[in-house]
């Protein structure tokens, strides 16, 4: 993953270029599965036991690093709470990821979690790549959603399918890796707000804050 493939653009000094491409990814579930948490660890490395409840919208970035590719994510953490319900389709519009997250403890939330996906299957972008996030793993004790029964969901909808606890860190870094690897990272891309494909960066337009470029 750190390493760059060989037969890429070269900078005047001999350093490989890295393409810089920028994703929205919108995250969608009932309230308190988990959304704003997983964000949380993935961007900052926190988790809160008192997290507070989404009002409308959260926006976060964060870039992870590909063998030559900087993915920028701008992140739009959406409230779960019904009433929030008729904004989403602001979030997920022109987004080229999302993450549907449900609480293995919660049946409920796994049914809510099907419907997200419905909705994205007929009203977002038909290219858009669409995860599912088990969230919650380490409460495994209490769990009611299986995970052979999800998993099969996700292969019938093609849909990346991981388990994740934001408590322990499990899967977090890795679902938004493993969406980051699916996206086309295209030359041509999807322009501004497009949800064709990467809107790829001018140089030294980089973005401001990574954690896997340190
Ligand atoms: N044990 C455990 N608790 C978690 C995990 N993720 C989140 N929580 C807790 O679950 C509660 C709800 O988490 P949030 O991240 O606010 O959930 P949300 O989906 O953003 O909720 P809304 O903003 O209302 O849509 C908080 O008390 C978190 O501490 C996890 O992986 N394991
Ligand atoms: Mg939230």
């Amino acid at each position: 993953m750190a390493t760059n493939r060989t037969g890429g653009a070269q900078r005047p000094n001999g350093a490989p270029q890295t393409k810089v491409c920028q994703f929205k990814l919108v995250l969608l579930g009932e309230s308190a599965v988990g959304k704003s948490s997983l964000v949380l660890r993935f961007v900052k490395g926190q988790f809160h036991e008192y997290q507070e409840s989404t009002i409308g919208a959260a926006f976060l970035t964060q870039t992870v690093c590909l063998d030559d590719t900087t993915v920028k994510f701008e992140i739009w953490d959406t409230a779960g709470q019904e009433r929030y319900h008729s904004l989403a389709p602001m979030y997920y519009r022109g987004a080229q990821a999302a993450i549907v997250v449900y609480d293995i403890t919660n049946q409920d939330t796994f049914g809510r979690a099907k419907n997200w996906v419905k909705e994205l299957q007929r009203q977002a972008s038909p290219s858009i790549v669409i995860a599912l996030a088990g969230n919650k793993s380490d409460l495994a004790a209490k769990r009611m959603v299986e995970f052979e029964e999800a998993q099969a969901y996700a292969d019938e909808n093609g849909l990346l399918f991981m388990e994740t606890s934001a408590k322990t860190a499990m899967n977090v870094n890795d679902i938004f890796l493993a969406i980051a690897n699916k996206l086309p990272k295209s030359e041509s891309g999807g322009g501004a707000g497009g949800a064709g494909g990467a809107r790829r960066l001018a140089d030294g337009d980089t973005p401001r804050a990574s954690s896997c470029c340190k």
